[in-house]
């Protein structure tokens, strides 16, 4: 058992993204820091998700970290990286920040303790080694905590069985094999039924709720058009600060309905042809406020979609003529060739709304029609307890020796969606209550790694042991939160978003809907005025 004694400044959990920029600020700053990661290697998401077809939705160079002396050298091949060469970028990463040196892999953290005495956190990780680090920071993503239903009978399918997060990393080989995807349909489920629909013996899709996937338009990229553009680079990560969600480009000033139908057209057209998050990040300012506003960019996207299908059934199925919920406020996926894969015969669809599964048995999966769908491999697309299940999975014991996981059972109580009351010391980030999931993922974590890492500094440079947010500010900040949200339409979608995904988890928005930009300035004013809403001492 390696002991991590008490000169620890900081303890991350994670090394992914968030991890490995907090270890470079923190060790930066001059503080000791180590990270414990359950994984065996770097990457976090990128570990875990190496299912067929897993790539990032969103392009580079906005998911990538704006460390100059990483991203001078790199060059991606691809406008959205696919899993490998996220890892190969990882390991880039190591290779510039020499980060694994502080990380101990294989080390899932367990419970964390709060010591009153000491100032300073009890960490324990599974495989016995230990910390007592003045600060804990949490950098365990929005979707650690894979998600697998109930089904009865699970246990019992003799054929081949993964979770999409826990994809074994040697190829599985499921060329010519029966495969069925259960429920093919959220980001994880459209990548692999695109990627192994061309080259299996039959593929069947059980999809409860469509994803209204919208097109990537991947492209091949040179290290030369990157070289060309890289002088942009640092006003581009300054950019990304400053918009709605974290990218350069951002809302349309202007509301749909304002917009003549000639106007509409024509512009939707050019976002569709964009490709990326461009239809939703840069579309009308009213997407997902008003409704009737949405039902007009839903009808745009369905015409697409539906062009693109050859069966009316599938047509019916995969872009109904009622939307399944109102468009942008459920994630989109981005889709390369997902719905020409709908077209092919040896592809399958089970609504399963009208026929919902019974239970799975040794050869496949029966649905309440009494039919046995016969399969070799079942793909669990089945997503995550987001947002709050990476943080309550451990059992992590604040100042009155109550855990996380009870203080949320009835809903997210956090100041800035990075810290709660009763947890001193403690920071998360890329979590519930943040931009998190209405956010570029390095924007986020970068704004927020920024201002731990100044907390950190500043605590310590004012002698200061112990930080913890006020219950007062943290109802108001939940309020906040929660009153932005009424304002669009996301509680008309049954989502991760939501927590709705989790039966027994309380429904409620999770994310920072008021835009990245107004959420770095509230965290900034917060800190220049000495902490407020923090108790410090
Ligand atoms: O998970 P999901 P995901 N019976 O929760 C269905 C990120 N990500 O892993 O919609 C039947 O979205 C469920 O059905 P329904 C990204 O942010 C990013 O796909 O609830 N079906 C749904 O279809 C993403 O949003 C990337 O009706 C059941 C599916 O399972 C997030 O991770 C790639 C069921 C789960 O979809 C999560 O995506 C992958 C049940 N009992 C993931 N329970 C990229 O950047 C659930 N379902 C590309």
């Amino acid at each position: 058992m390696k002991d991590h004694n008490s000169s620890l400044d900081v303890l991350i959990v994670g090394s992914g993204f968030a991890g490995i920029y907090q270890l470079y600020q923190l060790r930066k700053l001059g503080y000791s820091v180590h990270i414990f990661d359950a994984a065996g290697d770097t990457g976090g998401t990128w570990y875990w998700n190496c299912y067929p077809g897993a790539r990032v939705d969103s392009e580079i160079p906005f998911y990538e970290l704006s460390i100059q002396d990483v991203w001078k050298g790199w060059a991606w091949t691809e406008r959205f990286p696919g899993w490998k060469e996220l890892r190969k970028y990882f390991n880039y990463l190591d290779e510039k920040l020499n980060v694994k040196k502080d990380i101990s892999f294989n080390t899932r953290v367990v419970s964390a303790r709060w010591n009153s005495s000491s100032d300073r956190w009890i960490v324990t990780a599974e495989n016995g080694q230990v910390a007592h680090p003045r600060f804990l920071i949490l950098c365990t993503g929005f979707s650690s905590m894979p998600y697998v239903p109930d089904f009865k009978g699970l246990e019992s399918f003799e054929g081949i069985c993964h979770h999409t997060a826990r994809w074994p990393h040697e190829d599985v080989d499921m060329k010519g094999k029966r495969v069925g995807v259960i429920v093919g349909t959220g980001a994880s489920g459209v990548q692999v039924i695109q990627e192994i629909g061309p080259e299996v013996g039959h593929l069947t899709v059980f999809q409860r709720t469509p994803n209204l996937a919208i097109p990537m338009r991947q492209e091949k990229l040179s290290r030369e058009s990157q070289e060309k553009r890289k002088g942009l680079y640092p006003t581009i990560y300054k950019r990304r600060r400053q918009t709605y969600t974290g990218y350069y480009y951002d809302r349309y000033p202007k509301s749909t309905l304002e917009a003549t139908p000639e106007e509409r057209l024509l512009y939707l057209e050019e976002l569709w042809a964009q490709g990326g998050f461009h239809f939703i990040t840069s579309n009308y300012n009213d997407l997902r406020t008003n409704q009737e506003a949405n039902d007009e960019i839903y009808a745009f996207w369905r015409q697409k979609v539906r062009e693109r299908l050859h069966d009316p059934y599938m047509q019916e199925k995969l872009a109904p003529t009622i939307p399944p919920h109102p468009f942008g406020v459920k994630r989109p996926c981005l889709e390369q060739h997902y719905y020409e894969v709908f077209n092919q015969s040896n592809v399958t669809l089970v609504d399963l709304d009208e026929c919902p599964i019974t239970e799975i048995t040794a050869k496949g999966i029966r649905t309440a029609d009494g039919v046995e769908h016969e399969l070799d491999a079942i793909v669990l697309a089945t997503g995550f307890d987001s947002l709050t299940g990476g943080i309550t999975q451990i059992d992590i014991k604040g100042v009155d020796g109550g855990t996380i996981a009870e203080k949320w059972k009835p809903g997210v109580y956090s100041y800035l969606g990075m810290t709660s009351a009763n947890f001193p010391n403690l920071f998360f980030m890329y979590g519930p209550q943040g931009p998190t999931a209405f956010c570029n993922g390095p924007t986020c974590l970068e704004i927020q790694g920024d201002w731990i890492a100044n907390c950190v500094k500043y605590m310590i440079e004012n002698n200061y042991t112990r930080i913890e947010a006020d219950a007062k500010a943290e109802q108001d900040w939940r309020q906040r939160v929660l009153d932005i949200s009424a304002r669009g339409l996301w509680s008309k979608a049954k989502s991760w978003y939501m927590g709705a995904n989790i039966p027994g988890k309380a429904i409620e928005p999770l994310n920072w809907a008021g835009g990245v930009q107004n959420y770095d300035r509230i965290c900034i004013e917060i800190a220049e005025k000495g902490y407020e809403g923090f108790n410090i001492r």
